[in-house]
Order: structure tokens, then C-alpha cells, then sequence
């Protein structure tokens, strides 16, 4: 952390990266809120566990997934068709714009199920997401850490601790520069939904 400028100014943390920028809202959703819609989410999606491509080959990946918005989205060669926004997602959705400033048209869903699920190293950095795309990403349920590391060599890294309610915006060229991951942890750690807010371009 050190070559970075970190601002915080109670439940905003801003902070400044080498080619790119984080805010970190803490509680943006009260513990309450949070539980409950934990609890409806994880009853009324239909969460799926995806098949990608690696090298030519078929592989589960470690998380069940669901997509809602009004576009398809491409990645590593699976085409996730989206599903219609239900009036819970909507309710998230515009309390997610409010804080970001921005008009989401797209959210992945994601679902932990244990320490073993995660999601690897990558850039959300798809054409249709455009050149500096807003990602606003909500954490529900169990705590995980949220690893990010700079792309160029002799590279920067970063660990933050995402917690049930905090929405995590990430912004300007951070998917060029840097690459995140949600790892694997051997810690007992219950479920977590993570949704990720996207404006894809049709
Ligand atoms: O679960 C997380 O916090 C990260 C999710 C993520 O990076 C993604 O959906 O692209
Ligand atoms: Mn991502």
C-alpha cells in the first residue's frame, strides 16, 4: 500500500492506484439489508455452475453463476444469455447507480459456495464493457479477501477484505493496469453472493 494515496473519510475509502481507481463504501448496505437480501437471493436465482474453455478443454468453473440485463455477455468462450431483471435486482440496481453515479444495464451474479470456490486472476476488460468501464461490486454474506495486482512487471499488489454490504467500485483504466481475483481460502467460511454491476454496450 505503500506507493499508494489512500483517502479515507469514515465509510468511503478512495483509494488512488498507479493506472487506476477503487472506492471502497463500507456498509453501503446496512447489516440487515444485507442478510435478507442474502437470504432472497440465494433462494430465487437459478444459479448455474458454468462450463469455460481452458486450452481447448471443458472445465467446471469453482463458483454457480447467474446473468440478468439486457445484453449477452462473452467470456472465455461461453456466452451467457441474460436473464430478465427481476424487481429485486432493480431495487439493487438503482441504489448501486445512485452510489456509483452511473446507469448499470447488466449484473453478474456470483455465488461462493466454501472456501474452495473463487473466481482466478483477470481483468474485466471485454470490448462490449467499453474502454474504462465502471465496475461496482457488491459483497452479501460470508467475508472474503479481494486480491488485485498490477500487470507490469516488479507489479504492486493489494488485498482488501470485502465484508456483507460493502460495494466496491472499481473505475478509470484499472482493468488495463491491474488484474483481481477472489482466492481460495482453507479458512471455514460460510456462503457469499457477490454481484458485479456492468454497462455493456450493445
Ligand atoms: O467475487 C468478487 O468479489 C469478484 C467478482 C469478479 O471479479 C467478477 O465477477 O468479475
Ligand atoms: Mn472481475
Amino acid at each position: 500500500m505503500s506507493q499508494n494515496d489512500f483517502f479515507q473519510s469514515g465509510r468511503y475509502q478512495s483509494i488512488s492506484l498507479a493506472g487506476g481507481e477503487l472506492l471502497l463504501i463500507k456498509e453501503a448496505f446496512s447489516t440487515a439489508e444485507s442478510a435478507e437480501l442474502f437470504n432472497q437471493l440465494r433462494k430465487h436465482i437459478p444459479w448455474s455452475q458454468d462450463e469455460i474453455y481452458v486450452a481447448g478443454r471443458r472445465v467446471l468453473i469453482p463458483r454457480l453463476q447467474a446473468w440478468y440485463g439486457d445484453a449477452a455477455y462473452r467470456y472465455s468462450g461461453l456466452t451467457m444469455k441474460p436473464l430478465a431483471w427481476t424487481p429485486l435486482l432493480r431495487r439493487i440496481k438503482q441504489a448501486v447507480d445512485a452510489f456509483s453515479n452511473c446507469q448499470f444495464n447488466s449484473v453478474l451474479l456470483n455465488l461462493y459456495r466454501d472456501g474452495n470456490d473463487s473466481m482466478g486472476w483477470h481483468s474485466d476488460d471485454e470490448p462490449e464493457l467499453g474502454c474504462n468501464p465502471v465496475i461496482a461490486s457488491l459483497s452479501l454474506g460470508a467475508s472474503r479477501a479481494f486480491s488485485l495486482q498490477q500487470k507490469k512487471p516488479g507489479s504492486d499488489k493489494l488485498k482488501l477484505q470485502l465484508n456483507s454490504g460493502d460495494l466496491l467500485i472499481m473505475s478509470g483504466a484499472l482493468q488495463h493496469n491491474w488484474r483481481h481475483q477472489l482466492p481460495k481460502t482453507r479458512l471455514a467460511v460460510g456462503e457469499r453472493i457477490n454481484l458485479t454491476f456492468r454497462s455493456v454496450i450493445a
